[in-house]
């Protein structure tokens, strides 16, 4: 899809906006140039709608016959989501009957929407920019509140705000460095300006700063992926189901009971966290068993952070390459986000001195539940996650990536200055970044990144 064929889209779009399934009501949204056709062929011609207000009337087949009754809003352009004349129509919230008023607005002449087209249009039509209309779908897709708070903030356009107030300050900077470079001859060497310098190294810090809120952002919308690994028995099923609050896994003392991946979701202090439970790492003859141990291998390769358990009662505690080795065998290079549990605490012997808690290992019972809230505290910290209810905004991995690019850039830039007073080479630098920040909010996105992000939305949004 590329942004011609996305603009050339004027045709008139309908979609069911409410949530599958049975309700109270059930909301149709439509958006076009004119809509006037379809107020008269779904609710009787000349029936004169106010803008934005509620009015009630019935809705009519190609009959006359009456569909549904309920309220019919019309929002002229551009004062609607999309910026185009927009019809919502609400009527009683059942499948069957929703799907009726879709194909008579579609025997009017619309078409279904795709997903996202809604939003899209709003996008086109400037009256989102690309960082608010993602917003719209994490708000919808939020799985905690404080997720969908951040998500809320990004839609008011906070993060928009501050990513157009960095590109500004980086076009102060530029014009401050190009006119040094075109007036060379100038007595004043601009580069060697303290301001200049100044400027520069606030910039780099306050994006530091706003990658690391990005980031926490980034968390509360995608979660952590979390592995529970380890040898067979050593109680990462039994973990699962304590963290999870329910019995998902089956545990017995058979060794090796767990073979496939299972998947919990879990929210701990607002950050989902999606649990991996896998097969117990040995070397086996079995080979359903063998297979559940590379998938176990897999899952640990695609983890944010594993939590490596082990049985206490039959080992000490010791550091996690001696407990581990196969791990820093298989990936020397890596620097692992790993914690150790020493699990069935229960078990030691009474007098045994109990497990301190470090940055990356800890004691605990499954059985029990000793050490449980603790281990959780842990695992945040892990991530990374802190705690500031406040001032954090959805943020995606795009986002962070393209944060994370213009600070290099700006970085590279300052030595570039500093190094070789190369003000051309800080000049391009600051170009460059400020075109990964533009590509948040959508002014300088390609046409197919355009295309992945709104078909990632649902219908009718
Ligand atoms: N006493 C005690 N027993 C535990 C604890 N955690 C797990 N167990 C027992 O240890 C045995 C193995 O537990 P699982 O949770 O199945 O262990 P697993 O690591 O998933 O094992 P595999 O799936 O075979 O790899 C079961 O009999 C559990 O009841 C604990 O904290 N204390
Ligand atoms: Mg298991």
């Amino acid at each position: 899809m590329t942004l011609d064929n996305l603009q050339n889209n004027t045709d008139t779009i309908v979609a069911i906006a409410t949530a599958p399934g049975r309700g109270g009501v059930g909301v149709i949204r439509l958006s076009g140039s004119d809509l006037s056709t379809y107020i008269d062929g779904l609710i009787g011609s000349g029936r004169v709608l106010k803008p934005r207000q509620a009015h009630y009337a019935s809705f009519y087949d190609a009959e006359g016959a009456v569909l549904d009754q309920g309220l019919v809003l019309s929002f002229p352009a551009p004062n609607s989501f999309t910026g185009e004349q927009v019809l919502e129509l609400h009527g009683h919230g059942g499948p069957v009957i929703l799907d009726c008023l879709v194909n008579r607005c579609i025997e009017l002449g619309a078409r279904l929407a795709r997903p996202g087209e809604f939003s899209e249009r709003a996008f086109l039509n400037d009256k989102l920019d690309l960082a608010q209309a993602e917003a719209v779908a994490d708000l919808i897709d939020a799985s905690s509140t404080q997720a969908a708070r951040s998500a809320v903030r990004s839609l008011q356009g906070e993060f928009s705000i501050k990513i157009r107030d960095f590109v500004e300050r980086m076009i102060v900077i530029r014009v401050f460095v190009e006119a040094a470079i075109d007036f060379p001859e100038e007595e004043i060497d601009f580069l060697a300006d303290n301001a200049l310098r100044e400027k520069l190294s606030l910039l780099r810090s306050d994006l530091e700063r706003f990658l690391a809120t990005a980031e926490q952002g980034a968390l509360l919308r995608d979660g952590i992926n979390l592995v529970l690994a380890g040898k067979p028995n050593a109680g990462k099923s039994s973990l699962l189901n304590a963290l999870a609050g329910q019995d998902a896994a089956i545990v017995t003392d058979v060794a090796g009971t767990t073979r496939d991946v299972l998947r919990e979701k879990i929210n701990l202090d607002g950050v989902p966290l999606n649990i991996v439970d896998t097969a117990g790492l040995r070397e086996t003859d079995d080979i359903v068993e063998q297979q559940g141990v590379l998938r176990a291998w897999g899952e640990i390769e695609k983890a944010d952070a594993i939590l490596y358990v082990v049985d206490a009662a039959n080992h000490d505690k010791q550091p996690l390459e001696s407990l581990w080795p196969e791990y820093f065998r298989r990936f020397p290079d890596t620097q692992p986000n790993i914690i150790s549990i020493f699990n069935k605490q229960d078990l030691l012997q009474k007098g045994a001195s109990p497990y301190s808690t470090t940055e990356k290992s800890i004691g605990v019972s499954a059985k029990t539940g000793t050490g449980l809230s603790d281990l959780k505290q842990l695992i945040l910290k892990a991530v990374g996650y802190k705690e500031q209810a406040e001032g954090v905004f959805s943020a995606r991995r795009r986002h962070l990536s393209a944060i994370s690019k213009a600070t290099q850039l700006v970085c590279h830039g300052i030595e570039q200055l500093e190094i070789a007073n190369a003000g051309e080479l800080l000049a391009e630098d600051l170009r460059e970044a400020q075109r990964y920040l533009s590509e948040i909010t959508g002014e300088f996105t390609s046409d197919d990144l355009l295309g992945v992000i709104f078909s990632s939305f649902c219908i009718g949004k």
